[in-house]
């Protein structure tokens, strides 16, 4: 079989979705872990964009996680995370692309506006894996970068209180569909299911991710996620029973 390597940033939840379909097929892979700004030049030397997760399968490099996954599902059968009625299908996939589009940019900038402010909070979560001179490099760089995350995933307070009200709007819909049944699509565990799942992470900090999550996220934003604790149940209990 190929060497088959992710490269990613563990504090990503794009690339904890594709994290977890690797572990949950039994893909055998390694990781490499790319740090924030350096791995625009090898991104870009590998595929079009300068976004991870990369998944490397021998000579052939994957963007974006819904393509890796659907990469997985076709050399990789076993288990799949695609249904195979056409229906179903198209359903799961209407739901990852919910889920990639229409709430993890808002969860990313949400969770960030709080965290950005409490660097001794996120230093851990941002350089989890990273080697260890890089960490006190990163910490004196911080504000710099802080600036120029701002930047680049808008966050900003009018743009993080829409992705708020984004996060709620997109919440409720999630609860209509499963309306009390355990999976979003079919009566099977899906893509669906695990993209959703992978990117409401950050608000619920499962261990299965793998970060230095902190024991709690600092205010308002702890109060915040409390007071949605029964909209975020089931995405924590996909998480316990498929992770
Ligand atoms: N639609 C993409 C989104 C990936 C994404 O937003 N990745 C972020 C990390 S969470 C990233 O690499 N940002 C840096 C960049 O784009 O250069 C996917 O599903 O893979």
């Amino acid at each position: 079989m190929q060497p088959i390597t992710l490269y990613q940033f563990p504090i990503s939840h794009y690339c904890e979705k594709v994290r977890w379909a690797l572990d949950y097929k039994g893909v055998p892979h390694q990781i490499k872990n790319l740090l924030p700004g350096k791995h625009i030049e090898f991104a870009k030397s590998v595929a079009q964009r300068s976004s991870v997760p990369i998944l490397q399968v021998g000579d052939t490099y994957v963007q974006q996680s819904s393509a890796i996954i659907d990469y997985l599902d076709e050399h990789f059968p076993d288990k799949p995370l695609t249904p195979a009625d056409p229906d179903l299908r198209e359903e799961a996939l209407k739901w990852e692309a919910f889920a990639d589009k229409d709430l993890g940019p808002h969860v990313r900038r949400w969770a960030y506006y709080t965290l950005l402010e409490h660097p001794s909070v996120v230093l851990p979560a941002l350089t989890t894996g990273a080697p260890l001179l890089f960490k006190p490099m990163f910490r004196l760089f911080f504000p710099k970068v802080r600036a120029l995350m701002k930047k680049a995933m808008n966050i900003y307070p009018d743009e993080a209180q829409a992705s708020a009200v984004q996060i709620d709007v997109a919440l409720a819909q999630i609860d209509e569909a499963l309306n009390g049944k355990d999976f979003l699509v079919g009566d099977t565990f899906s893509r669906a299911d695990l993209a959703v799942s992978a990117m409401l992470a950050p608000l619920f900090m499962p261990k299965q991710y793998g970060v230095k999550w902190p024991k709690k996220m600092p205010e308002p934003l702890q109060g915040w996620v409390s007071a949605r604790q029964d909209k975020l149940v089931w995405a924590e209990k996909v998480y316990g029973e498929n992770r």
